[in-house]
This record gives structure tokens, C-alpha cells and sequence, in this order.
């Protein structure tokens, strides 16, 4: 297993310094997450750590794992912005050799969320919203909602989510729906 100044290296490696500035801050705000809720700290540590790592691959290595993993075949009709977290936990294990499906699926759920979110995907999902740099109108909203309970930020999450992208005309992934629908809207 790796330490975390050498997964740290992994992860710069592959991604521009800005990119990985964000991986650190939200691992730490992952880690100050975990110990406001009784989560391991060092897990969410990595998890938040790797979250993005495949954020800058090519589309092409992303169609030919949805193709080659049997992973949902709906998934070629989107992009980068869900394709990175669903389908770059494959190479955080082809890569990395990390095979905990708790860290994996903390990356998986990062973007789009699930209906039901071990408390380890929350605390990434939330920190990659709120880590310190982030800065939107509501940022302040959501850092509030997520002190107050996980559960309450990734409520605020994913309701902004899916207005920004219907705002925006963008397709919604029938996961990040179904994600919205059962956090916020009451059903699943
Ligand atoms: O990787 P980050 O920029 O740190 O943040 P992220 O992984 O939370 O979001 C990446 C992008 O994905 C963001 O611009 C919103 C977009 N996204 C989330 N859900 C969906 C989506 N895009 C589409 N088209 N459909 C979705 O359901
Ligand atoms: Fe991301
Ligand atoms: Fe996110
Ligand atoms: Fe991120």
C-alpha cells in the first residue's frame, strides 16, 4: 500500500496543478468531515484524495472502459463531467491498485450521488462542494446546511445540481435524478 505522500505524487502526476490543489483541499475538508461524524478520518482522506483523479483523461479511454467493464451502456451518452467519477474508479484500480469498494464508490458517487449514500460518499460529495476555494452564490448556504447534518448538504447539493442543469440544458443522468428524487423529493 501506498503512503499518502506517494499516492499524493500518483494523483499529481496526473493532473494539472489546479486540479490537484482542489484534490488536496478536499481531501482535508473530507478528513475534518469524517471526524465531525464518526467517520474514519484516513479513509476519507484517500477518498477525497482520489476523487477526481481521472478528471483529465480522454473521452476515448472513458467509452472504451464503459465498453470493456460492462459498466451502463446509457453512460456513452453523457461526458467527462459524469463519466470521471463513475467510471475513473476503474483506473484508481488498473492505476493504483486500491481496490477498498468504500474509497471506489466515494469516487463513483462523487458527482452524481445515489439514492442511498454510505455516510463515506456523502462526506466526499460534500466536500468537493464546499472545500475552501469553491466559491458560488450559495456556497455559504451549503457549508451551513452541511454543519448542521450530511444529509441536510447533500440535500442542497444536488437540488442546486439539478437546477444548474436544467438552467443549462444539459442532460441529466438518470442516476443524478434518481438521486434528487429520493433526497429531496421524497421517493426511493
Ligand atoms: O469534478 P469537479 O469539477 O470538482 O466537480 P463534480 O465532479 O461535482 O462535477 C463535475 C461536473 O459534472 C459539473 O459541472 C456538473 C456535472 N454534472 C453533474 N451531474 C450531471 C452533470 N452533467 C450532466 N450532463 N449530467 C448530470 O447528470
Ligand atoms: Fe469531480
Ligand atoms: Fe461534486
Ligand atoms: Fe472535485
Amino acid at each position: 500500500p501506498y503512503t499518502q505522500a506517494e499516492l499524493a505524487a500518483k494523483v499529481a502526476e496526473k493532473l494539472t496543478d489546479s486540479r490537484y490543489q482542489h484534490c488536496l483541499r478536499v481531501e482535508q475538508t473530507s478528513r475534518q468531515l469524517a471526524v465531525a461524524n464518526g467517520v474514519d478520518p484516513e479513509l476519507a482522506a484517500i477518498a477525497g484524495l482520489l476523487h477526481d483523479y481521472a478528471k483529465q483523461r480522454s473521452d476515448a479511454t472513458f467509452i472504451e472502459l464503459i465498453k470493456t467493464r460492462g459498466l451502463d451502456p446509457a453512460l456513452l451518452n453523457y461526458g467527462n463531467g459524469v463519466w470521471h467519477g463513475v467510471v475513473g474508479a476503474e483506473l484508481i484500480k488498473d492505476e493504483l491498485h486500491i481496490y477498498n469498494e468504500d474509497i471506489l464508490n466515494a469516487v463513483r458517487l462523487h458527482t452524481v450521488g445515489a439514492p442511498y449514500m454510505p455516510k463515506l460518499a456523502q462526506i466526499v460529495f460534500m466536500a468537493d462542494f464546499i472545500e475552501p476555494q469553491r466559491d458560488f452564490p450559495g456556497v455559504d448556504d451549503a457549508r451551513a446546511a452541511t454543519k448542521k447534518s450530511l444529509a441536510a448538504g447533500v440535500r442542497y447539493q444536488i437540488q442546486h445540481t439539478l437546477s444548474y442543469l436544467v438552467s443549462q440544458g444539459a442532460p441529466v443522468y438518470p442516476q443524478t435524478l434518481a438521486t434528487y428524487n429520493a433526497w429531496v423529493g421524497g421517493i426511493g
